[in-house]
């Protein structure tokens, strides 16, 4: 069993990492190719300073790095370690960046690796070098450390040699070539070598290679300063290679590490420098470094000021070397990993750092070993995951710019995206701004989360006002449309909602193959269900209305939903799926008044018993065609109406005129997201993804084991019994402690889960938190604790839906 036959192009430490990994896995017909030398070929990692530090806002990239560190300690190339363990410590010189540490601590823990908060003396004590008048205190995370790339790129070549994987260095990839929409081997300027699967791992040369499999790559090669000292004489004699922990001086742009008795300074606080990927240039013999650009000292000055100020020891040594290193940047600053939308068997795993390189190297091999990783939940790193506007050069270079700019940057997680903005608007757009609307964006979408107009609003309630990151991006008008909506009926734009189409002959028994409940209903039917990885892990929850035998219309949660049915499509044509996204427009009319303003403008039977709840069905709303779906994710009577851009303003003016004299409003994402916790509604990719199952998520009861096959229905059967985690409620009693999410959950001083989302339920008068907790936990009435920045918020378990536990509402 020597597998598909693969070649691999890069022998970076990312393609060096995949060799190694795939080959354990028993697919040794692997051929590496490398235009540079081996082990140092010339690219990102061959000057990469190799620090590692795991803290990542995302749980996945810290498993990815954790499985780095695990990995390159374990490795040595004739007994010399390719890992540091030297512990990483970020320092905090403002009340802001300690405050930020707090928070970071807060993600690290909840991800389940150690750290510890420091005062400014005991980082000195770590850190001797450190000026201690400078500091405020600082995070130490002590498994932290430093990687050696070339050493760990040496180590698994040789791993993966011993199984039989075949290095070629001194090859430079020409071309991809395929047949048929199928891949078939790559053209270097030796040869031809076959393959069935090629695996794209040339860092900043990605888009090129990607470009000859006709596939776009929406990352951007940017130059980082990267400066050596010369020896520093409080450091002379210093015979180990790195005693002192890997610094990060995030207010100032720059980090440390030790190199003897000298040591290694990175900014990022200069200028973005961009370089387009075609301008890289080949190695070549006299030119071993085609990734380093020559060094601009004029940019390097306020980093070295700064670092004197930081570190004074150094004020005695000279900078002595540097480079303008090139590495990858993405807009969302995740890597980009998994098989081409378009050519089969063509593969990417790009915009890789060092730190989390063998875990993506794991992470690709069991994709393509097993079919799916299950060690990793990677949907935010998918590079299908993109809308189009996302790949447009225009939009890439400056959110790549911007994540350089921003890299260290204290980022709230509301944060607006800045330029290019507004990119898509709905038909409201307009009306909207009207009404004062605060536009925060999603997926390029314009999406309101308030309306100024809506102020008046507040007056005579109690909304209380939440603690200081609650705060932000945030105003009392939340919770006065939120109650508004419970109490009369609102307008919420739901067009960022991703529609998708899928028609045809065999669309029904195509959908059924993939999702976990009956879809092939009657017509006008709407199902609430899930698409499962074979694992049985979520891969999205999403509606499926059938509007026609052959027609029907899904309401998904991303671009990843629509590549998903794409690559399952079957091959007789029968089935076609399409993005109805674009050129379509929906409108929420949810409250309890809401079929007294619906009723009046049509001739159709919008009862309760005229369409019943979770029924679609056609209807002229005045002179407006829509789509009517009776459901809502914030829990009210009410439909969602969609119908086709161009006359979205024309419903929507039909509506908010009859609307308004009943003492209606306009809603924003605001309040959405406090009514849907309230209600229970679970949001993929923050309260589930792929590593969970239904029934750890509460949502077995969208599983229907009793019909037919789908993918992920063997493996449901096994998980079934096995539920030792929970997605549970909590609510928090004071009123002004609202958190973020990504928070831990303490049972004690024990940190046993953490916080998805959360938002203040102002309907329920109370903090709503949901988290992912072991079961014997869960039971209502336990008491638990949030770590919140440098506090702990009192929360309890509570039964959950908090609001219309019997559905009065919603079936009204
Ligand atoms: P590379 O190492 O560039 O490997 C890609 C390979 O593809 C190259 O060997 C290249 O020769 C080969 N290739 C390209 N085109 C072709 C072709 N046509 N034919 C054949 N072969 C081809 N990351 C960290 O985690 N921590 C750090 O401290 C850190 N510091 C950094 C400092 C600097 C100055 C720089 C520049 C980067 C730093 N990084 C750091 C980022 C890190 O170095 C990169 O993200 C990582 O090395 C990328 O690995 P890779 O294998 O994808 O790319
Ligand atoms: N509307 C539509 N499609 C969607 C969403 C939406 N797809 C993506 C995302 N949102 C899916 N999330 C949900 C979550 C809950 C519900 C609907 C979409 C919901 N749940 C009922 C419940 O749990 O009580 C389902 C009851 C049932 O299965 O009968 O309504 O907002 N179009």
């Amino acid at each position: 069993m020597a597998g598909p036959r693969v070649v691999i192009i890069g022998a970076g430490v990312v393609g060096a990492a995949l060799a190694d990994e795939i080959s354990a896995r028993g697919w040794t017909e692997v051929t590496v190719v490398d235009q540079g030398p081996l082990p140092a070929t010339g690219g990102s990692s061959s000057h990469a300073p190799g620090l590692v530090f795991q803290t990542n806002s995302s749980k996945t990239m810290t498993e990815l790095a954790r499985y780095t560190v695990e990995k390159f300690c374990s490795l040595d190339v004739d007994g010399e370690p390719c890992f540091l363990q030297v512990g990483g410590l970020e320092v905090a010189t403002t009340p802001e960046r300690l405050a930020e540490l707090h928070r970071r601590h807060g993600w690290i823990t909840a991800w389940g690796v150690e750290s510890r908060l420091l005062t400014a003396d005991e980082c000195v004590k770590r850190h001797p070098l450190v000026n201690r008048d400078r500091i405020l205190g600082g995070l130490l995370v002590p498994t932290d450390g430093i990687a050696k790339a070339v050493l760990a790129v040496e180590a698994q070549i040789r791993r993966a040699t011993a199984r039989g994987v075949r290095f070629l260095p001194r090859h430079e990839v020409l071309d991809v070539q395929k047949a048929d929409g199928t891949v078939t081997g790559v053209l270097t300027d030796q040869g031809e070598i076959p393959a069935d699967i090629v695996v794209c791992c040339a860092g900043i040369w990605g888009p090129k290679i990607a470009r000859m499999a006709g596939m776009h790559l929406p990352l951007t090669p940017l130059a980082h300063q990267l400066a050596w000292t010369g020896p520093i004489p409080a450091l002379a004699g210093q015979r180990e290679e790195a005693i002192r922990p890997i610094l990060r001086h995030q207010d100032a742009d720059l980090y440390y590490r030790d190199r003897f008795d000298t040591l290694g300074i990175g900014s990022y606080g200069h200028r973005p420098m961009p370089v387009p990927a075609d301008e890289i240039r080949a190695f070549d013999e006299n030119d071993e470094m085609p990734s380093v650009l020559k060094f601009t000292e004029d940019d390097f000055a306020p980093a070295w000021t700064e670092t004197r100020s930081l570190l004074p020891a150094t004020q005695d040594a000279k900078i002595e070397e540097g480079i303008n290193g090139l590495f990858s940047f993405t807009t969302d600053n995740f890597p980009l990993l998994g098989p081409s939308p378009d050519l089969k068997g063509f593969w990417v795993a790009e915009a890789v750092w060092v730190t989390h390189s063998a875990g993506v190297g794991r992470a690709m091999a069991e994709w393509l070993v097993d079919g799916h990783c299950s060690s990793f939940d990677l949907h935010e790193c998918d590079v299908n995951r993109f809308e189009p506007h996302q790949l447009s050069p225009e939009y890439v270079l400056a959110r790549d710019c911007r994540n350089f700019v921003e890299v260290y940057d204290i980022l709230h997680p509301l944060q607006p995206s800045g330029d290019p903005r507004p990119i898509r608007t709905s038909p409201f757009h307009t009306r909207q701004q009207e009404h004062g609307a605060f536009f925060l964006e999603a997926n390029g979408w314009e999406r309101p989360h308030w309306y100024e107009a809506n102020a008046p609003l507040v007056e005579g309630r109690t909304i209380p006002t939440p603690n200081d990151w609650a705060a932000r991006f945030w105003s009392p008008v939340v919770g006065a449309e939120a109650q508004a909506t419970r109490e009369t009926v609102a307008l919420y734009d739901m067009t960022a909602l991703k529609r998708l189409e899928v028609t045809g002959p065999g669309a029904a028994g195509f959908l059924e193959g993939l999702v976990t409940g009956k879809v092939a209903k009657s017509v006008g039917s709407v199902t609430y269900t899930l698409l499962l990885h074979h694992d049985g892990g979520i891969r999205s929850d999403i509606t499926v209305a059938r509007l026609a035998p052959d027609r029907f219309q899904i309401g998904a949660n991303g671009n990843l939903d629509l590549d998903w049915l794409t690559r399952h499509l079957p091959a007789d044509g029968t089935v076609q799926v399409r993005d109805i996204t674009p050129g379509t427009c929906c409108i929420g009319l949810w409250g309890p008044l809401a079929r007294e303003v619906l009723q009046p403008l049509t001739d159709e039977d919008f009862s309760a018993d005229g369409l019943k709840y979770f029924r679609a069905q056609h209807a002229y709303i005045g002179t407006v065609p829509v789509t009517a779906m009776r459901l809502s994710y914030v829990g009210e009577l009410g439909w969602e109406l969609y119908t086709t851009a161009d006359q979205g303003l024309k419903l929507w003016d039909t509506l908010w005129r009859a609307a308004r004299p009943l003492g209606g409003v306009i809603a924003g994402r605001g309040a959405f997201n406090s009514l849907r916790l309230e209600k229970g509604y679970r949001s993929f990719g923050t309260d589930m993804t792929y590593e969970h199952d239904p029934y750890e998520a509460g949502l077995g009861f969208a599983v229907r084991l009793d019909k037919g096959d789908f993918i992920g229905k063997a493996a449901l059967e096994r998980r079934k019994a096995d539920v030792r985690r929970r997605l549970t409620c909590l609510t928090i009693d004071d009123p002004r402690s609202v958190v973020l999410g990504k928070e831990p959950v303490y049972d004690g001083a024990r940190a046993v889960g953490h916080v998805t989302s959360a938002a203040y339920g102002h309907t329920i008068g109370k903090g709503i938190a949901y988290a992912w907790l072991p079961t014997e936990l869960t039971a209502p009435g336990t008491a638990l604790t949030i770590g919140y920045f440098d506090r702990r918020v009192e929360a309890v378990v509570a039964e959950e839906p908090l609001f219309d536990p019997t559905m009065s509402r919603l079936r009204s």
